[in-house]
């Protein structure tokens, strides 16, 4: 194991339930430390652009209108196996088909509203992470 970097995203729906805290509280619990954050209510170009993995999907459309529907929290998140422990921690895509204890099983209604975003694999997690936080703006502190 490594310690990586990982882009965690609060989504809105998460956001709008005053559950930032206790989300941040299970990175923390689990050996990710919080190494850059800010809120944003995204546009639907930066929320396009975020998601153009996605383009050709059928529910494209409506995860950059959910994405922008409200504010979200973005993070860095630092840490041993950092990408992998956050998939962990959020469950599977589907709220429905998450582990018991999970982020989106606690938290999520609808595979559109799942609460939180987490990077995939190392590559986009350092496209991802550059996205939104230039170098300067990651304090690992370490
Ligand atoms: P992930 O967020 O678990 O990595 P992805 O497959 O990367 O899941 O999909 C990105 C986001 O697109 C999901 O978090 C979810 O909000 C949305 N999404 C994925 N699959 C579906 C679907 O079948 N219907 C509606 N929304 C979906
Ligand atoms: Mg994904």
């Amino acid at each position: 194991m490594a310690i990586e970097r990982t882009l965690s995203i609060i989504k809105p729906d998460a956001v709008a339930k005053n559950v930032i805290g206790k989300i941040y509280s299970r990175f923390e619990t689990n050996g990710l430390k919080i190494i850059a954050s800010k809120m944003v209510w995204l546009s639907a170009q930066e929320a396009g652009e975020f998601y153009a993995v996605h383009k050709e999907r059928p529910f494209y459309k409506d995860l950059v209108a959910f994405m922008t529907s409200g504010p979200v929290m973005i993070q860095a998140l630092e840490g041993e196996d950092a990408i992998a422990k956050n998939r962990d921690l959020m469950g599977a895509t589907d709220p429905k088909k998450a582990e018991a204890g999970t982020i989106r099983a606690d938290f999520a209604t609808s595979i559109d509203a799942n609460a939180v975003h987490g990077s995939d694999g190392p590559d986009t997690a350092k496209v991802e992470i550059g996205f939104f936080f230039p170098g300067m703006n990651v304090y690992s502190g370490r």
